[in-house]
């Protein structure tokens, strides 16, 4: 029998979807679940049939190394891939693969959260009551922002865009304007009674709220940069679950600062663990550590889909969600 594909797994995953793994694979998992540095990767394109990244895995070219690579497949556990060259990848006929679908709604959730914690000002709130320092009630105490009703702006539509679009339309009746690379089919658009403009510029003035659900890497990079910042309306809120580049965290702070807008929420960042100093000091600002998917559901049915994408390509069928 033909050994089995060595497979290097780089952070922990949920329990069941390890041993799903290891069950089928000659697996190593990274047991101290630290990130792994470019070295690492450089020794594991020639050591593993298969190198399963996630987000906090940064693979530039010169992480492929010199020369052949026994790695065949990148099987990525996570939607995004920005942190994967994947032009190098497809130079050395390293196929790439990603978890799209499974994740879409929780991310979706996550955003909501944001939206609804930012204009709330629920971390605000919470952090007056656990300092201590809440007074009781009163009528002009904590103002926010009314979501129900207003505009909300999506900044890519996919998989991600539209569950938003399901979640703000169907449940907060917000009216959704559209920015999206190519043009939506108009029954898309007419589940969520949505309109689509032609570029983020037209779409910023537009909105109450807007939340970004683009892909990162380097088309997008500071796609919301100061000028497209005082473009928003005075009083409007960003919302970030795509990635962190997508946003000029410098230019965010100083609108936070100067009330250019009137609040964001942030799940993903520039630099990740890193948070840009400045943003610590607004108020007007929701931060998450990255939570987007991070539900026990969700997590394992990414696990699951990247097995999936690996039985397929070792078995000789084309992996489901082969992105290179
Ligand atoms: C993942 C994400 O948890 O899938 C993505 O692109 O941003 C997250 O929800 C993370 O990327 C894991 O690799």
């Amino acid at each position: 029998m033909a050994a089995k594909p060595r497979v290097l797994v780089t952070r922990r995953w949920p329990a069941a979807v390890e041993a799903k793994m290891s069950e089928v694979f000659d697996v190593d998992l990274n047991r101290a679940d630290r990130p792994l540095g470019i070295a690492d990767f450089r020794d594991a394109f020639r050591d593993y049939d298969a190198v399963l990244p996630t987000v906090t895995d940064k693979l530039p070219g010169e992480a492929f190394g010199e020369g052949a690579a026994r790695t065949k497949i990148l099987a990525n556990y996570g939607v995004g891939f920005s942190h994967i060259d994947t032009s190098v990848a497809k130079e050395r006929g390293i196929v790439v693969t990603n978890t799209p679908d499974v994740l879409s709604e929780c991310t979706a959730d996550i955003a909501m959260t944001l939206m609804l914690m930012v204009a709330r000002r629920a971390g605000e709130g919470e952090r007056e009551l656990r300092d201590g320092k809440w007074t009781g009630w009163r009528p002009t105490h904590m103002i926010g922002t009314k979501v129900s009703g207003a505009t909300l702006g999506i900044i890519g539509f996919g998989r991600i865009g539209q569950a938003m679009a399901q979640r703000a339309h169907h449940g907060f009746g917000m009216k959704i304007l559209v920015q999206n690379r190519s043009a939506v089919a108009p029954e898309v658009l007419a589940r969520y009674n949505a309109e689509q403009v032609a570029t983020v510029d037209d779409l910023l003035p537009a909105c109450d709220f807007v939340s970004l659900h683009c892909p990162g890497g380097a088309a997008n990079r500071h796609l919301i940069n100061a000028r497209r910042l005082d473009l928003m309306r005075p009083g409007a809120f960003l919302i970030n679950t795509a990635r962190g580049e997508v946003v000029d965290e410098h230019a965010l702070a100083q609108a936070l600062w100067y009330g250019t807008i009137g609040g964001a929420g942030l799940d993903v960042f520039e630099r990740e663990p890193l948070i840009t100093p400045e943003l610590l000091h607004s108020d007007n600002l929701v931060m998450l550590p990255h939570l987007g998917s991070a539900t026990r559901e969700t997590r394992e049915a990414m696990g699951f889909r990247v097995f999936e994408n690996l039985c397929d390509y070792f078995e000789g069928r084309a992996p489901r969600d082969r992105v290179v």
